[in-house]
């Protein structure tokens, strides 16, 4: 199983790998397993330290897919990768069986955006020997965006996360990385607070992933569609780095590189 390589002051890109027909911004893009195979080594070769496969869409309003669709979607492609990659590569799952197929088939990490709340995904993940990502989402996708309500959200998430990570680790999970969910029953406002102020959550010692790419509040603040939000998702994941984001979770891999190695260079020089 391949282990994240974490240097201090590199921010390791996560690249996204959607094989689902509906995904926000990228559904449909990589329709068979060979050409998401292509696709996966693109991202390597673009730089990416860890793939992340998904075969459901968590956009606001989506529905959860049937098991053996998201079987069908995700494990050729694992399966055609054996060998071939040399980064690791998380599954973005929430269901149980699907993850530990998923780590047979050659995954190194479980990505769970319901944040292992299902005790028996954090069953899966320790049989597994797996490193998760546990995020943090408020609702479900069919709902979460309708009116998210939080007294204090940094300090919410914050705790979810810190309960999830001991839960996980009692049951002997030591890999964990954390995420604040951002754009998952969270406005505007909240999103850019657990940006702005994501060092509380990488206070609790965890290394910390960021996804913000081309998200809702970057058309909100900037203007356009999913493919024309390049540049605010490289000025969102700027800051998180700055903010302490160890991981960014990005689509455009390549430009994404080019930025965090100069955002990095002029941090070392502090
Ligand atoms: N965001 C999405 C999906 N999975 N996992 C983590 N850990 N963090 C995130 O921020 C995150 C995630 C949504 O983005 P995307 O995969 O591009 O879209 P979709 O859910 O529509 O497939």
């Amino acid at each position: 199983m391949k282990k994240l390589q974490f240097t201090p002051g590199r921010t390791l890109i996560c690249g996204i790998l959607n094989v689902t027909p509906d995904s926000f911004s990228d559904g449909g893009s990589w329709p068979s397993a060979e050409a998401a195979v292509a696709r996966a080594l693109e991202l390597q070769a673009q730089g990416a330290d860890l793939l992340d496969i998904g075969g459901e869409s968590s956009r606001p309003g989506s529905a959860p897919v049937p098991l053996e669709e998201e079987k069908r979607r995700v494990l050729p492609v694992l399966e055609a990768l054996t060998g071939r990659l040399k980064i690791p590569v998380s599954v973005d799952t929430c269901k149980p069986e699907l993850a530990e197929l998923a780590v047979r088939a050659g995954a190194d990490l479980v990505n769970d955006i319901t944040g292992f709340t299902d005790p028996a995904m954090i069953a899966a993940a320790a049989r597994s020997g797996a490193g998760v990502v546990v995020m943090h989402m408020q609702g479900e996708p069919r709902t979460m965006q309708a009116a998210p309500v939080y007294k204090d959200v940094v300090g919410e998430v914050k705790d979810f996360l810190a309960g999830r990570a001991d839960a996980l680790r009692a049951a002997g999970v030591s890999d964990i990385i954390l995420d604040p969910g951002i754009g998952f029953g969270k406005t505007l406002e909240h999103n850019l607070a657990l940006i702005a102020r994501l060092g509380e959550l990488r206070a609790l010692g965890f290394p910390v992933l960021l996804g913000v790419s081309r998200k809702k509040f970057i058309g909100t603040l900037a203007g356009g569609e999913p493919p024309e939000r390049l540049s605010g998702t490289i000025a969102a994941c700027v800051a998180g780095a700055a903010a302490g984001a160890d991981i960014i979770r990005v689509h455009d891999v390549a430009e994404c590189r080019k930025a965090m190695l100069v955002a990095d260079a002029i941090r070392a020089a502090k």
